[in-house]
């Protein structure tokens, strides 16, 4: 129990807080240099990407005398540009965490009472090792699963393939994106990736569906949004919260929760029935025009005026202003788009209006992604073919190859199609993550075995049987982040120093684990430094000029905008645009995009929104003591007339009971003009239950908890998760 405080010492440093982080956790004493101080200082700069969320920014680390003093964005890098966001800054915080996982833990009381001793990494691997043998012996190496999220995954998804297990899982999938990879995909052919290759530096309009830049803090797609706000582009954004982008925008239109595919297809309408699309750009490119002509008659903007609560005028509005400004238009296909388990066929809608626009490959619009191409690196040992086939897409067709994270949970507690008796999960929080945590808790429950490597002990990892800390991203190599925009980015991530504790680097802890487990030929090098240099080897890049500039450029030798010599490439069986999908309608899901109306809260319910803060990740930073002292605990959002009736006023707290009786509380309300009367909001990530995090225990309320339905998507297997209503009591 050394390494976890103890509820005593966690009380007397939450109290302690308010006097300053530093006092608080005795951090060493140049954390408490002034900024002109740690500028002045003489040190060396370690050039890394950014681990505090998947943007990976350049940045360069600056150390003095064995202390990482600083961070700053490295300027050759496009994602930060030399910017890097609050929670990138923030990074010293994690590195710095007093709470961080010191040592390897192995669990000595019951799953989840948080009992645990310290151990060698040499026991706590080898129990590993002998788990993962018993789970092949008794139900074949299917039995594991990998959950992951981040640079984790490039460690443990080798390791577990070459165990003979096919099942991976990712939130960032099925709880995220999943739906618009699919989208995507069927019909463009190709993802529009991360980044999202928006030109919105060049657009003359932006319009937003949810996505709420600004809170939503990629950087360098934020630098675009500002760009395109500074060069007076008209904005768009369509949110029932008036978000810090609709404070930027020309129109904020406050939709009704869960109706955003009644405007789309109001817009659709009106673009084909005004003939407002891109003709030849369609005969071109596009597949399925005239299958569409008819199919839209009845989405009149005075029908979805009556669905969306928006006006008729601002609908037509809004679209002749797409028609004018076409094909500058960025049309946003939002990033987290599971939202009502429709969400293929809504993220649909955006890509076939972003067809009849003509906006992909146009400047303004979408951009090409980079074609350039690394030679391959030397095949490794082949990995074995896992006995059962994978899990994952579970009867869903478009669930992507890692992602139905659901599915693995589902089959972890029915033991269908077979068993799933081990978790072995590393850079996600489940029980944060995923929706109805009562069912991650009951999987949980079934296992034979958890195992979790990560850098907090939280919520989910207080509830392995084997605990190993990985140390940061900026103690650690990690894989060359390979990212394509206008040109390929290779960047680097490399040490800054040295890994505090006895923490270890993840690539240190699969190698180790894949030599007791006999499968080291998987990871033939000593040392991930020597990995990377051969990997540049391979690819004919300067290992030298990576390290120490920390990214190098493979321009594009083609253009990012279509042109004579430059067509766009669509990987579709047509090998166009496919606005009509005979892929779905062979598979008996709708060809084109309809509306089906979704549930809406009764009188005295709102709908549970969520979203981000500027200055948090997920649940990830909530701990972190330089954000923290930022954005402590989230707060409730509720239209003043609501709170009226309800007696409630602003600053009062209040518990949140939902549709399934699951009451959870406390949380602060913010009374405000800027949602509507049928919804609440809050930033996800709170409401944290382990207690190891002593900054982050309890304060405000999980979104999570609150989420006890879903709605899966059948196209996708992604999970829809705001579909939950909440009635407000108020609390003493
Ligand atoms: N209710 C609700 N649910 C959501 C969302 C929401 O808005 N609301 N958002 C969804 C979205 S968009 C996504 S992408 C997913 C993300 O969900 P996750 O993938 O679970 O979130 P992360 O914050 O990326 O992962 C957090 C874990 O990584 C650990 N970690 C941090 N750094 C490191 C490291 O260097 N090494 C290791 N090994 N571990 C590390 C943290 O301590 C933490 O345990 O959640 C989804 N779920
Ligand atoms: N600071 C910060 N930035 C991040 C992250 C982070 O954790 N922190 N995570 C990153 C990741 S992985 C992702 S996926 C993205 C997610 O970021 P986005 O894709 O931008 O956001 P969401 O979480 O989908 O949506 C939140 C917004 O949707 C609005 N909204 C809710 N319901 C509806 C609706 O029915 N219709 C419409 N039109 N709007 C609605 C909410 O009011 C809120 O403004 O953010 C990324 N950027
Ligand atoms: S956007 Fe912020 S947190 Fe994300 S990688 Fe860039 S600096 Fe880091
Ligand atoms: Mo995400």
């Amino acid at each position: 129990m050394k390494n976890f405080c103890s509820r005593r010492q966690f009380l007397k440093i939450s109290g302690a807080t308010a006097a300053g982080w530093a006092m608080a956790s005795a951090l060493p004493p140049w954390q408490m240099l002034s900024a002109a101080e740690i500028a002045a200082a003489e040190g060396r700069y370690v050039a890394t990407y950014c681990e505090m969320c998947f943007w990976k920014c350049g940045a360069f680390a600056k150390v003095v005398a064995d202390k990482v003093v600083k961070l700053e964005g490295n300027f050759l890098h496009p994602h930060s540009r030399g910017v890097l966001c609050g929670r990138g800054n923030g990074g010293l915080g994690l590195l710095y965490d007093p709470d961080r996982l010191k040592a390897p833990l192995i669990r000595t009381g019951e799953r989840g009472d948080g009992k645990y001793r310290e151990a060698s990494w040499d026991e706590a691997l080898s129990l590993v090792a002998e788990k993962m043998g018993k789970l092949a012996t008794d139900y074949g190496p299917e039995s594991l699963a990998l959950f992951t999220h981040g640079s984790a995954t490039s460690h443990f998804f080798p390791l577990v393939k070459a165990y003979g297990s096919p099942n991976v899982a990712m939130p960032s999938f099925a709880q995220c994106r999943g739906p618009r990879v699919a989208a995507y995909d069927i019909t463009t052919g190709s993802d529009i990736g991360s980044p999202e290759r928006l030109d919105m530096a060049n657009s003359k309009m932006v319009v937003l569906l949810g996505s709420h830049l600004g809170e939503n803090m990629h950087s360098s797609q934020v630098q675009d949004f500002t760009q395109a706000i500074g060069n007076r582009a008209k904005i768009v954004v369509v949110d029932p919260r008036f978000s810090t982008a609709a404070g930027k925008a020309d129109y904020w239109l406050p939709i009704r929760p869960g109706t955003d595919m009644a405007l789309l297809l109001a817009w659709t309408h009106l673009i084909l029935k005004n003939h407002w699309y891109d003709a030849a750009y369609l005969e071109a490119y596009a597949n399925g025009l005239e299958e569409m002509i008819g199919q839209y008659d009845e989405y009149t903007p005075e029908w979805a005026a009556k669905e969306t609560d928006l006006s008729p005028a601002v609908i037509i509005e809004t679209a002749q202003l797409m028609a004018k400004n076409a094909p500058a238009v960025a049309l946003h296909p939002g990033r987290h788009v599971t939202w009502d388990g429709q969400d293929v066929q809504r993220s649909r809608a955006i890509i076939i209006l972003q067809a009849l626009l003509g906006t992909w490959g146009r400047k303004g619009g979408i951009y090409l992604a980079s074609k350039a191409k690394l030679p391959p690196l030397p095949a490794g040992k082949a990995y074995p073919k896992p006995g059962r086939p994978a899990l994952n897409r579970g009867g869903y067709p478009f669930a992507g190859g890692e992602g139905v994270t659901n599915v693995v949970r589902a089959s972890t507690l029915s033991g269908q199609p077979y068993p799933i008796k081990g978790w072995f999960v590393s850079g996600t929080n489940l029980l944060a993550a995923l929706p109805n945590p009562d069912e991650t808790r009951a999987a949980i429950k079934q296992l034979d075995f958890l195992v979790a490597v990560d850098m907090m002990p939280t919520d989910t990892v207080v509830h392995a049987d084997v605990i190993l800390p990985e140390c940061s991203y900026l103690e650690r190599h990690d894989s060359i982040a390979q990212l394509r925009g206008r040109d390929l980015r290779l960047s680097i991530r490399q040490p800054a120093i040295e890994p505090l504790y006895n923490s270890k680097p993840g690539w240190w802890i699969a190698k180790e684990l894949s030599r007791k487990l006999g499968l080291e030929a998987y990871f033939p090098w000593q040392t991930y430094a020597e990995k990377l240099e051969e990997d540049c080897l391979a690819w004919d890049i300067d290992f030298d000029e990576l390290k120490e500039k920390g990214v190098v450029l493979i321009p594009n030798s083609e253009n990012a905008y279509i042109a004579p010599g430059n067509p766009p490439v669509f990987k579709t069986a047509s090998k166009k645009i496919e606005l009509y999908s005979e892929e779905l309608e062979l598979l008996d899901f709708d060809p084109l995009p309809r509306y089906v109306r979704n549930e809406q809260p009764q009188a005295d319910e709102f709908r549970l929104l969520y979203g981000r803060s500027p200055v948090h990740t997920f649940s990830r930073t909530v701990n972190n003591p330089v954000l923290n002292e930022l954005f402590s605990e989230n707060e409730l959002w509720l239209n003043p007339r609501p709170a009226a009736k309800l007696g409630l006023k602003n600053g009062d707290y209040v518990a949140l009971v939902n549709q399934d009786h699951i009451k959870k509380g406390h949380i602060r309300l913010k009374v405000t003009e800027r949602i509507r009367e049928d919804c609440v909001y809050m930033v996800h990530g709170f409401g944290l239950q382990s207690e190891r995090l002593s900054k982050a225990f309890n304060r405000g309320v999980s979104d999570q908890e609150l989420i006890s339905k879903y709605v899966v998507d059948p196209i996708a297997g992604t999970t829809g998760m705001r579909v939950n209503f909440v009635r407000l009591q108020k609390e003493a």
